[in-house]
């Protein structure tokens, strides 16, 4: 298991960010069973500086019965962003949608806080158990909601991506996350794995992965401060690694 290297540098994010972090971490030990998961080259902890500012980063992996790979990534770029990035990726066999977080926050406001339950079967559309669970939540409302981006049709109709204006509305995003989180857990351990959708599942998560390596804003942090080759293959085997890399994918 990637352990935390340098337990200071949690310390020293943005708190809606550590607090995310805390609750993606609590609701994963209470709801699953984890195991260690070995990440690529020892990816664990990354220091880069080249042309811009100094970018350091954390991951933690994990994995399941359901989920090939759980993982959390905390980074912070210099003094000025800091930015949470979590993945769950189900096992092959497991027709289970994709959890997925982001949080930028740049000089103490968080632009961007993103969270969804991606659906990955050929209608774009969550299995109903997932829907009725969904539509019970109660509103939540924020008064800078954000457009997505062009790649960003991956997304349900239950994404949630904002710029929180205040504390109250970053808890409130915290809060709303957590439901998908625990929502998404307990709809994982109760599904059976079954052989027969392999093939779509596979394709439905290579095609998740090949639209999230088009956020050209990512990319750009990451190149900065590692240069592009490592940056396209960090987005490549960390941070949205495919199932199958030879399968193709039309979009
Ligand atoms: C946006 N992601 C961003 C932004 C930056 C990063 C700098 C722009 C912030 C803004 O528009 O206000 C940077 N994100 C990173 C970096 C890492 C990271 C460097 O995770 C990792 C080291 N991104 C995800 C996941 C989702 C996601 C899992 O990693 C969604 C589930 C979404 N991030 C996402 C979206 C945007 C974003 C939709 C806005 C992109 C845009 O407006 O073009």
């Amino acid at each position: 298991m990637t352990s935390v290297q340098n337990p200071s540098m949690r310390s020293q994010l943005y708190p809606m960010i550590r607090q995310w972090a805390e609750q993606i971490e609590n609701t994963w030990k209470q709801h699953l069973e984890l195991s260690p998961y070995q990440l690529p080259d020892d990816l664990g902890y990354i220091e880069g500086r080249l042309e811009g500012e100094r970018l350091v980063i954390e991951n933690s992996c994990y994995q399941t019965p359901e989920f090939r790979k759980l993982h959390i990534e905390l980074a912070k770029v210099g003094n000025n962003i800091d930015i949470l990035h979590c993945v769950m990726f189900p096992r092959d066999d497991y027709a289970l949608p994709m959890f997925g977080t982001d949080i930028v926050c740049g000089r103490g406001q968080v632009s961007a806080a993103i969270v969804d339950l991606s659906p990955i079967s050929h209608d774009q559309s969550l299995p109903e158990s997932y829907v009725e669970r969904l539509q019970q939540l109660p509103d939540a409302e924020f008064i800078e909601p954000r457009a997505l981006p062009q790649w960003g049709d991956i997304f349900s109709d239950y994404c949630l991506f904002v710029k929180p204006t205040n504390e109250e509305e970053e808890n409130l995003f915290v809060q709303r996350a957590t439901d998908f989180l625990r929502i998404h857990c307990e709809q994982a351990v109760a599904t059976k794995a079954a052989a027969d959708e392999r093939d779509a599942i596979i394709e439905g998560q290579n095609r998740y992965c090949k639209k999230q390596q088009l956020n050209d804003k990512t990319r750009r942090v990451l190149e900065k401060a590692f240069g592009s080759d490592w940056a396209d293959h960090y987005m490549r085997t960390v941070l949205f690694d495919m199932p199958s890399q030879e399968k193709k994918v039309k979009f």
